[in-house]
C-alpha cells in the first residue's frame, strides 16, 4: 500500500547519486536521436579479445570497444536469474531486480510499471522490439503491451527458410538484414530493441557458416561457444554496415548489451582450462561481466570506463543520454555517468560487487587482487551486504505488492 511505496521512495532518495541531470557527463548527447538497443544473446566479456588457434573470436567488437565513438563499460555485470533473457529485459526496462523464483515476465506481467518504452513514448519516441521467435515466448506479447511498446516484430514478420535458419530459428545475419525495412518505417525518433538468437545454447552452427575453429576441451558447449559468438560478431558488423547504407546510422545511437552468461558453472573445468586459472567464487562473479557499449556516431571522446555497473543502471543511463529527466522515477540503478561513491551491483542470490570488494558464498574478496579477506578484514563486506539484502527486498515488495499503483510518477503513465 502507500506506506510500503513510501519506504521504497525514502530508501531510493537516501541512496541517489550526487550528480543528477545536466551536471553529469554527456547529459542529452543523444537527444532526439534514434536508439537501437541490441540485446546480444549469451554473450560474455571473456569472448572479447579471445582467440581460438590464433584467430580472434570477435574482431568487430574488439575494434568497436576501443573506437573513438564508443564508450565501453568493461565492468558491466548481468543481473539475471531464472527468467534469463526476459529478466535482462525486465531489469533494463524498469531498473528493478528480477525475482528469486520464476520470471517476472510471466508472474507479474500485468503490474503497473513506469517502464522505459512508456517514458520514451511520452517523450515522442516510437518504440518497437525485433525478435525472431514466437511472440508468446517468455510471455513477451503480454508484457510488451503492458509496458508500452508500439510494435513487436516477432517470427511472423520475418521470412524464415531452411537456408537462413538453424538452432533456435532465423539466423542473426538474416534477422538484421530483414529488419532494416521495418526500421526505415519507424517514425523518428525511435527506440528499437533487437534481441539476437543465434548465439544461444547449444551454440551449434552449420560447418560452412563457421569462421573459427572449435575449441578443444572436455565441454562440448564451450567448444562450440566461440563459433556462434564469431557468427554474431559478423552479424553485428553487417548490421552496422546496413544501418549506414540505409541512412539510419548517423541519426542514431547504438547500444550493445550481453543479456546473461552462456557458459554455466557446470563447465568450470573447461573454462578454467581456457582462462588458465582456477575458477573460485571471485572468478565466477567476474565471469558474469557482459558487454555494454554505447556507440555514438560522430562522437570523438570514446573511452573505456572501469566503473562497476550493471543492467539495473541501464534505464537511468539511457534517459540521461537522451536528455530526459524523470524527476520522480523510482529506479534501483544509477546513471552510470554520475559520480557515486557507495554504489554496488547486487546479484539476485545476494552476491555483490562494488569498487573495493566482491562478495559471494559468504566470502569477501578484494576486487583488485581477488584474494579472500581473512579474519576481521572479512567483515568489510558486511555493511554493503546488508544494504544489498534490503534493496532486493524492497524491489521484491514493489513487484509482489504491485506498489507502483500507489505512486504518482508525475507523468501520464499512471492509470
Ligand atoms: C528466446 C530467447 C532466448 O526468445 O530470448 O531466451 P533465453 O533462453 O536466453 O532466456
Ligand atoms: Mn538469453
Amino acid at each position: 500500500d502507500e506506506s510500503e511505496i513510501s519506504e521504497v521512495e525514502t530508501y531510493l532518495d537516501e541512496h541517489s547519486p550526487d550528480l543528477k541531470g545536466e551536471e553529469a557527463d554527456l547529459f542529452g548527447i543523444a537527444e532526439d536521436k534514434n536508439v537501437i538497443f541490441v540485446s546480444v544473446e549469451s554473450f560474455q566479456n571473456f569472448l572479447l579479445d579471445s582467440e581460438v588457434n590464433g584467430t580472434e573470436t570477435t574482431p568487430f567488437l574488439n575494434d568497436l570497444k576501443e573506437s573513438k565513438d564508443t564508450i565501453w563499460f568493461e565492468n558491466f555485470y548481468h543481473q539475471t536469474a531464472q527468467g534469463k533473457t526476459s529478466d535482462s529485459e525486465f531489469i533494463v526496462e524498469n531498473s528493478l531486480y528480477p525475482l528469486g523464483r520464476g520470471a517476472v515476465y510471466f508472474t507479474h506481467a500485468q503490474n503497473e510499471y513506469n517502464a522505459l518504452p512508456e517514458i520514451l513514448n511520452n517523450n515522442g519516441y516510437q518504440t518497437s522490439v525485433f525478435h525472431a521467435n514466437n511472440k508468446t515466448f517468455w510471455n513477451r506479447d503480454v508484457m510488451y503491451d503492458n509496458i508500452g511498446y508500439d510494435q513487436f516484430y516477432g517470427e511472423q514478420s520475418f521470412q524464415v527458410t531452411p537456408e537462413n535458419s538453424f538452432g533456435w530459428g532465423l539466423e542473426d545475419k538474416a534477422f538484421f538484414e530483414q529488419s532494416i525495412k521495418y526500421l526505415q518505417s519507424q517514425d523518428k525518433p525511435f527506440y528499437s530493441k533487437f534481441i539476437t538468437l543465434t548465439h544461444h545454447f547449444p551454440f551449434e552452427l552449420p560447418e560452412e557458416k563457421a569462421n573459427i575453429d572449435l575449441y578443444d576441451s572436455g565441454s562440448n558447449t564451450l567448444n562450440h561457444y566461440f563459433q556462434t559468438a564469431r557468427y554474431t560478431d559478423e552479424a553485428l558488423e553487417k548490421f552496422f554496415e546496413q544501418l549506414k547504407q540505409s541512412g539510419i546510422y548517423e541519426d542514431s545511437i547504438i547500444v550493445l548489451m550481453g543479456d546473461h552468461y552462456g557458459i554455466s558453472e557446470y563447465h568450470n573445468k573447461a573454462m578454467s582450462q581456457f582462462l588458465g586459472k582456477e575458477i573460485d567464487g571471485y572468478e565466477h562473479v567476474q565471469l558474469q561481466r557482459v558487454p555494454f557499449m554505447v556507440h555514438i556516431p560522430g562522437y570523438e571522446g570514446g573511452e573505456i570506463k572501469e566503473k562497476v555497473v550493471g543492467q539495473i543502471d541501464v534505464k537511468p543511463t539511457l534517459l540521461h543520454l537522451l536528455g530526459i529527466e524523470e524527476e520522480k522515477d523510482l529506479t534501483f540503478g544509477e546513471n552510470m555517468f554520475a559520480d557515486q561513491e557507495d554504489d554496488f551491483v547486487a546479484f539476485r542470490n545476494g552476491s555483490f560487487v562494488n569498487e573495493e570488494y566482491i562478495y559471494t558464498d559468504g566470502v569477501c574478496y578484494d576486487r583488485e587482487t581477488g584474494d579472500p579477506l581473512e579474519g576481521e578484514q572479512s567483515e568489510a563486506c558486511a555493511p554493503v551486504k546488508k544494504q544489498v539484502d534490503q534493496e532486493l527486498k524492497l524491489s521484491d515488495n514493489v513487484i509482489y505488492g504491485d506498489l507502483f499503483r500507489f505512486y504518482d510518477f508525475g507523468n501520464s503513465n499512471n492509470k
